[in-house]
C-alpha cells in the first residue's frame, strides 16, 4: 500500500486538504477536550468490550503507523453500549506518537499531549462490511486511550517485542493469541463525541469514545516504537514518529461526560 499522504512538512497534516478537502468539514478529528466543558450525561451506558483473543491474525507496518489486524467475520469481538446504538465488531488497533516524550498524542486536554495514543477501531455490523461502514456517520466507534510516561507496562511487551519484525512500511507478520482488553485502563469513564478518521481520508464516520484513565508507558517503550520506519526496504531509512494530526476546531460539537 502506498499513500502521497504522510506526516512531513510536504505531505503532512496542513497539506491533507489538498486532496481530502473534508479535511476542513464540520466534524474533525481529533479535538483538545476541555473536561470544564464536557456535558455529564446520565443516559450513557456503560462500555462494553468482549474480545476473543483468538481473533488476532497479524501485525503490519502500513507506512503510518503499525497496526494489529482482528478477524472479523463473526461477532466474537464487539463493542457495545456506551454511546452507541447496536454492535460494533473490532477491526485492528494502533498508535499514533512523537518523536519525544512530550508530545504524540492524537487528542489533548486541556491542550495537553501524552506521548502516545492508542486506537480501537470498530465498525457497524448494520452494515455488511467494514469498507461499507467506513463512509456512513454511525459506521465506525474508535476507543482511544492515552499512554503516559511511567512504570513499564507488561501487557505493551507481546507487541512491543514483535516490532523488529515489521521494521519497515509494507511489513507484516502473524500475531495470534492477544487481548486488547489487557491494554484499557482500570477505569472506563469517556468522554464521547462525533468525529472522523484522523488519517486521510478522514471520513466524517466515527463516534469517538475517549477514556478519561490512561495507561502506562516506560521512556524505553516509547523508544521502540520510533524504531519503526515509515519507510519501504530499500528507502532511505526515516524513523516513524510524530504520526499524530493536531487538535481540529470543535465547531459547536457538544463532548458529553459518561462520569461527573
Ligand atoms: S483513526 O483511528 O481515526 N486514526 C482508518 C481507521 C482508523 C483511523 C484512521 C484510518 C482506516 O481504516 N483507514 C483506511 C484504511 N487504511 C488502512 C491501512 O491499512 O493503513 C488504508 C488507508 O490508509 O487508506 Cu493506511
Ligand atoms: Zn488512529
Amino acid at each position: 500500500m502506498s499513500h502521497g499522504w504522510g506526516y512531513g512538512p510536504h505531505n503532512g497534516p496542513d497539506k491533507w486538504a489538498e486532496d481530502f478537502p473534508v479535511a476542513n468539514g464540520p466534524r474533525q478529528s481529533p479535538i483538545n477536550i476541555v473536561p470544564k466543558e464536557a456535558q455529564y450525561d446520565s443516559s450513557l451506558k456503560a462500555l462494553k468490550l468482549k474480545y476473543d483473543p483468538s481473533n488476532a491474525k497479524g501485525i503490519l507496518n502500513n507506512g503510518h503507523s503499525f497496526q494489529v489486524d482482528f478477524v472479523d467475520d463473526t461477532d466474537s469481538s464487539t463493542l457495545t453500549g456506551g454511546p452507541i446504538s447496536g454492535t460494533y465488531r473490532l477491526r485492528q488497533f494502533h498508535f499514533h506518537w512523537g518523536g519525544s516524550d512530550d508530545r504524540g498524542s492524537e487528542h489533548t486536554v486541556n491542550g495537553i499531549m501524552f506521548p502516545s495514543e492508542l486506537h480501537l477501531v470498530h465498525w457497524n455490523t448494520k452494515y455488511p462490511s467494514f469498507g461499507e461502514a467506513a463512509d456512513k456517520p454511525d459506521g465506525l466507534a474508535v476507543v482511544g486511550v492515552f499512554l503516559k510516561i511511567g512504570a513499564a507496562n507488561p501487557r505493551l511487551q507481546k507487541v512491543l517485542d514483535v516490532l523488529d519484525a515489521i521494521k519497515n512500511k509494507g511489513k507484516q507478520t502473524t500475531f495470534a493469541n492477544f487481548d486488547p482488553k489487557t491494554l484499557l485502563p482500570g477505569s472506563l469513564d469517556y468522554w464521547t463525541y462525533d468525529g472522523s478518521l484522523t488519517t486521510p481520508p478522514l471520513l466524517e464516520s466515527v463516534t469517538w469514545i475517549v477514556l478519561k484513565e490512561p495507561i502506562s508507558v516506560s521512556p524505553a517503550q516509547m523508544a521502540k516504537f520510533r524504531s519503526l520506519l515509515f519507510t519501504g526496504d530499500g528507502e532511505a531509512p526515516c524513523c516513524m514518529m510524530d504520526n499524530y494530526r493536531p487538535p481540529q476546531p470543535l465547531k459547536g460539537r457538544l463532548v458529553r461526560a459518561s462520569f461527573k
